[in-house]
């Protein structure tokens, strides 16, 4: 393993997934270049893009030690368990708490985030908006907020006593409720959760990041 911390580029928006990855490079006090990914604009199809994620979404995470390949690394859950595995921090090495961390991760990155963005395709971005999608979709996400509401009124975060990557991984697709039609107010737990989150300066700094990008 190389002694020297890696040089470390970050591609995004100002996108949840994106501010996954800031949320969680700004816990850990990581040095890092931030890179403005205009999705609006097409920018993650750019030929230096592609060569990096060759799905053409974003978030990326390139790391360079001197000497040897950059470590290229994308989808916001994969970034997120490097990070945390590389620095012992907001997932436990082993255990039941890992095991139990993964599952509430794994609920946040298949259901939460993908479902919310179909919601949201459906509520306002499409040119055609057909009730039975807006209804459909927005059920599912529904059906998971209600789980994490559930999950919050026993134990201050997803995992239990400590936040971690599950709760990082939630936080920006929560702070987009309304894409959803989801409204806190009906999820006290979820709302008490958000609120706690909200406060850690480095989800109020992660949340910045790339400065001044808009998602219009
Ligand atoms: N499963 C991927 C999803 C990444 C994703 O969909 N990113 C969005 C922004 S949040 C994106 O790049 N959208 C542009 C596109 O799909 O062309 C992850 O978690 O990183």
């Amino acid at each position: 393993m190389n002694p020297e911390p890696p040089i470390r580029h970050f591609y995004g928006w100002a996108t949840p997934n994106s501010q996954r990855v800031s949320i969680m490079l700004e816990e850990l006090q990581l040095a890092y270049t931030a890179h403005g990914i205009n999705i609006r604009a097409r920018a993650q199809f750019a030929p230096e893009i592609l060569a990096l994620n060759p799905y053409g979404k974003i978030p990326i995470l390139v790391e360079t030690h001197a000497g040897v390949p950059p470590l290229v690394i994308f989808e916001s859950g994969a970034i997120l368990m490097h990070l945390a595995e590389h620095n012992s921090r907001f997932l436990p090495a082993d255990g039941a708490l890992r095991t139990t961390t993964l599952s509430w991760l794994m609920v946040v990155l298949t259901s939460l985030g993908p479902f919310s963005g179909q919601a949201h395709h459906w509520t306002e971005l499409a040119a055609e908006q057909p009730a039975v999608a807006q209804t459909h979709s927005v059920a599912l996400v529904t059906r998971v907020y209600r789980l994490l509401d559930a999950r919050l009124a026993e134990m201050p975060y997803l995992a239990g006593d400590a936040y971690s990557v599950a709760d990082i991984a939630a936080y920006p697709w929560i702070a987009r409720h309304g894409w959803a039609w989801q409204a806190l107010g009906d999820y006290k737990a979820l709302a008490a959760w958000f609120i706690r989150v909200s406060a850690r300066p480095a989800v109020q700094a992660g949340m910045r990041v790339p400065a001044g990008a808009k998602l219009d």
